[in-house]
């Protein structure tokens, strides 16, 4: 038994512990075993490497994980891979030799991410997927958030199939090669369309995602004699589709009427372009993910059990839903 002056010493001494070492509580008097400061007490750190900055979605998708941070006061350490997944894997192993609490990433590419989760995972930090799908075990990370991408070119392709009857002669602008929404947008978009024989995608180029490239690529096909047959655009996002928009009115196309355009994300500048009569069809994918993302990574850190696929849900914007009213009430 302790007498009661040794108790009261120890409860002096603990007390001490408290400002000088941030150890808070004790278990019981009698065992005066300090218990550490609990994670959920102190700040979250969360390493967040970013793909890159290629599109007015990636910015409201990092725009929105930066303000979340802020919001819920988690020390954000955020790095821009510039789309290249050499600089993302040097971001996640800086990361997990800082000892981050938590790491989130949008991976740039489907493959080549098992080794660094691997590692990752060895230093028993948990990692949170945001937006795109990395190929990897699931085992290897706590949760994917984020948008269904075959979906939405499904989506875009039902649509054409619906506006056009089944008949079109189609360019296609694609998305980073090798990454998710490229990937996946596309296989959604040819299930779409394979039932309808008048439909036959003619040329398929990539624009990186980005307005420039998206422009550049189409400015250069539309020199080519095979344009001429061309009745639509489906192209990954709406920058390459406003680049695309771009050449082919400085080519005297009517976008919108001469070639039917449709893409994917429905920024405000798509919509914009949707009610100018420009751009056709725009489905959404919602870049609104931080607040998901933090909450996930809260849960994560309380050690509950979440689900492995989080999936975002989304509508398609066309003239028939397009107004001021919805544009100036977007958050993207
Ligand atoms: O559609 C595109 C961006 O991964 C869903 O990446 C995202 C895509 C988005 O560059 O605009």
């Amino acid at each position: 038994m302790l007498e009661a002056s040794s108790v009261l010493r120890m409860l002096r001494l603990a007390a001490l512990g408290l400002v000088t070492c941030g150890i808070i509580g004790l278990a019981t008097v009698g065992s005066y075993r300090p218990v550490e400061k609990s994670v959920a007490q102190k700040t979250l750190v969360v390493g967040f490497s970013q793909e890159g900055a290629e599109s007015a979605w990636r910015t409201a998708m990092t725009d929105s994980v930066k303000a979340a941070a802020a919001k819920r006061g988690v020390d954000l350490k955020f790095s821009d891979a510039q789309q290249k997944q050499e600089n993302q894997i040097k971001a996640l192993r800086t990361f997990a030799a800082e000892h981050v609490d938590v790491i989130m990433f949008s991976p740039v590419v489907t493959t080549g991410w098992t080794p660094v989760l691997r590692e990752i995972k060895a230093r028993g930090i948990p990692v949170i997927v945001g937006d795109r799908r990395p190929e990897v075990d699931e085992s290897l990370y706590a949760t994917f958030i984020g948008s269904d991408f075959v979906l939405e070119g499904h989506r875009a392709g039902d649509w054409l199939v619906k506006k056009t009857g089944g008949k079109a002669v189609i360019a296609e602008l694609e998305g980073l090669p090798g990454s998710a929404p490229a990937i996946d947008r596309k296989k959604g978009f040819t299930d779409a369309i394979s039932g309808s024989p008048d439909m036959k995608v003619i040329w398929s180029q990539t624009g990186n995602f980005t307005r420039s490239d998206g422009k550049e690529a189409f400015e250069a096909f539309l020199k080519t004699p095979e344009a001429k047959q061309v009745t639509v655009l489906f192209a990954h996002n709406d920058d390459m589709a406003l680049g695309a928009i771009q050449a082919m009115e400085e080519e005297g196309i009517k976008p919108g009427k001469d070639i039917i355009v449709v893409s994917v994300d429905s920024i405000k500048e798509g919509l914009e372009a949707v009610l100018a009569g420009k751009l056709n069809c725009s489905v959404e994918c919602s870049p609104l993910l931080g607040p998901a993302l933090f909450d996930a990574a809260d849960e994560v850190i309380a050690g509950k059990t979440i689900p492995k696929r989080q999936v975002v849900d989304e509508t398609v914007f066309d003239e028939t839903n397009v107004t001021q009213a919805v544009i100036d009430g977007r958050k993207y």
